[in-house]
């Protein structure tokens, strides 16, 4: 059988959270608002814009249109610059694997994340061939739990979402996936992704037999 796999990029694929963090502590730093590991874990799998506006009330600061451009465009930069030196070592474990085993077994696969950086990111860790579609911020309107950058994909990939895998980190992306009807595997920790119908927490953790199960359902 063919199905659809559909893979979030930041805390799936690569953890790019770290690098997202320290752009935005920049920010927060230079205007004084407190910017811990914990706060940075809202803007997991949100959108640049509304990570921002986040951050912004934090700090209770109320600012025009123009400001929160300038800062999109500094936090982008900021992390675009981490980016840089970016490789396969970057790739999280048991990742490869895993889309190797979807491959030789002639399954679709597809990106679904929030990021607008996403195929730079899928280029220099050397696995964007892997990926029959890409959907990601620039291609949708709204943010999870909004299930339409899953429901896209799996459009481009020519599955219906009952018939579709997603991997996930973040609630959002875990509801997103529950909404659209598909499969939803969350990956990290359990007690805070309950609502995942599968939870393993690496992909070190996702044997072949899993994967063949979910194949063959
Ligand atoms: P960018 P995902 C998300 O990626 C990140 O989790 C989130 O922290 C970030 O704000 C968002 O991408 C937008 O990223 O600034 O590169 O457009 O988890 O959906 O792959
Ligand atoms: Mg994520």
């Amino acid at each position: 059988k063919k199905k659809g796999f559909i893979f979030d990029l930041d805390g799936v694929i690569v953890d790019t959270a770290k690098y997202h963090y320290l752009a935005w502590k920049k920010i927060a730093d230079s205007l004084n608002i407190e910017f811990t590991h914990e706060h940075n874990e809202l803007l997991k799998g949100v959108s640049r814009v509304r990570s921002l506006d986040i951050i912004l009330e934090l700090g209770d600061v109320q600012t025009t249109q123009e400001q929160k451009e300038l800062w999109l465009v500094q936090k982008n930069e900021e992390y675009l610059s981490y980016l840089v030196d970016m490789d396969e070592s970057e790739i999280l474990p048991g990742v490869l694997p895993v889309l190797n085993y979807l491959k030789e077994n002639k399954q679709f696969i597809a990106l679904g994340s929030a990021s607008k950086n996403a195929r730079p990111i899928l280029e220099k860790t050397g696995i964007l061939s892997y990926f029959d579609a890409i959907v990601d911020g620039n291609d949708v309107s709204n943010a999870k739990p909004d299930p339409e950058v899953f429901l896209i994909a799996a459009k481009l990939l020519n599955t219906s979402p009952s018939e579709a895998i997603v991997f996930e980190d973040s609630v959002a992306g875990v509801q997103a996936a529950n909404i659209a009807n598909m499969t939803s595997i969350g990956i990290g920790d359990d007690t805070i992704l309950y609502e995942a119908q599968h939870n393993f927490k690496d992909f070190t953790f996702i044997g072949t037999p899993f994967l063949s199960e979910l194949i063959e359902k």
